[in-house]
């Protein structure tokens, strides 16, 4: 039996808003083993989320806004994209809509908001209920098979040139001999103009180390640039991530995208009821965390998949000002019957690169008046 819910939300000119209230949408509620159908459209000027047993027409349209690019997501659970795969947000162009198909297996109260930048700040964020009236706990797991991945990841402050002075431009979207010389990636590093902010800041980084002593890093491919560890695991293993907050003033936490988790493991401080109080919310400086994420089928690839999936990690507590400064990194997934178990690569694959295509405003970054300060003192001098 589907529940088959559907909700709408308003965007008004200034503000992205999934028409919510301070809590849950009425009507976003499921139990453990509902199957729930969501259906996310997006239409121009204003966006509509279809998530609700009952429909609430609250939809206000307002000249002007044209941000209709929205990428819903949700926390706790995937869902399998119809013909797309299997996922935890969806992309919505203006005027198109996606349907997604989950089983409700893990209880709690998540968040469901659109992961554009912008439009989370300006409170398109919500939350939906999974109730469970059987006895039994969400369960985690292993497969008889399963390993458990074990990784220790530091957070670090670095100091991150995005060109190093050389005929290259250090991690960034492409070299100098494809930019012509008005292309503002160009005018960004290499102007002198009073309102740029030159090549180097001070960043964030998630750094992956051998062990708890974190004495020893583990080797990183090239390509990553700020990115942090790729963590990899087989459906039916379980992932483990001893992380240490090395800065020296700024709460951080890690949460993934994709995997399963719960409360305790979720890295995402909001009123869930559970803020603050199982430490995985946030790791203050200088302190440690352990989080284990779950890997079931349904953090692997789907039907329509490959042999492998890749999803997000990163930083919850300042979710836009932590990935701004680099807090960012990935899991790959591989299914159990194309993958090394040593590695848990995927065994039909020859190589794999991470790029992460994304725009670092350093204006919206935890360092920014770090970065900004230390300009100021260098013209000054
Ligand atoms: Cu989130």
């Amino acid at each position: 039996m589907f529940d088959i819910f559907h909700r709408v939300c308003d965007l008004n000119y200034f503000k992205h808003t999934l028409k919510t209230h301070t809590g849950t949408q009425p009507g976003l509620e499921m139990n453990v083993g509902d199957r729930v159908r969501w259906y996310f459209a997006s239409i121009g000027k204003f966006c509509v989320f279809f998530a609700a047993q009952k429909e609430i027409h609250n939809t206000h349209v307002s000249p002007g806004a044209d941000h209709s690019v929205h990428t819903p997501h949700i926390h706790g659970h995937t869902f399998d994209v119809s013909g797309g795969g299997r996922n935890d947000q969806v992309d919505l162009l203006a005027g198109s809509s996606v349907t997604g198909d989950m089983i409700a297996e893990n209880e709690g109260r998540w968040q469901l908001h659109c992961h554009v930048n912008d439009h989370k700040k300006a409170g398109m964020i919500s939350l939906y209920d999974v109730g469970n009236e059987t006895s039994s706990t969400t369960s985690c797991d292993m497969d008889v098979n399963g390993v458990v991945r074990e990784y220790f990841v530091q957070i670090e402050e670095v100091e991150w040139s995005y060109y190093d002075g050389d005929d290259a431009y250090t991690n960034m979207c492409a070299s100098p001999s494809v930019l012509t010389d008005d292309s503002v990636s160009k005018r960004s590093v290499e102007s002198n103009e009073v309102d740029r902010l030159g090549t180097n800041f001070t960043k964030a980084r998630y750094v992956q180390y051998t062990d708890a002593t974190y004495t020893v890093r583990v080797q990183e491919d090239d390509e990553l640039g700020l990115l942090g560890p790729t963590l990899r695991a087989i459906v039916g293993d379980r992932i483990v991530v001893h992380a240490r907050n090395a800065l020296s003033d700024r709460n951080v936490s890690l949460h993934p995208h994709g995997v399963q988790y719960g409360k305790d493991a979720e890295g995402a401080p909001y009123l869930d009821g559970s803020v603050g109080v199982d430490g995985d919310d946030y790791i203050e400086p200088g302190q440690e965390y352990t989080y284990t994420w779950c890997v079931p089928s349904s953090a692997g690839p789907g039907d329509s998949d490959g042999s492998s999936i890749v999803w997000l990690f990163h930083d919850h507590v300042h979710e836009i000002n932590g990935t701004n400064a680099g807090l960012i990194g990935t899991i790959i997934v591989s299914s159990r019957d194309s993958a090394n178990v040593v590695d848990a690569k995927p065994t039909d694959v020859d190589k794999e690169i991470v790029l992460l295509f994304a725009s670092l405003n350093e204006l919206s970054s935890l360092y920014v008046v770090t970065s900004v300060t230390s300009v100021v003192l260098l013209r000054a001098s």
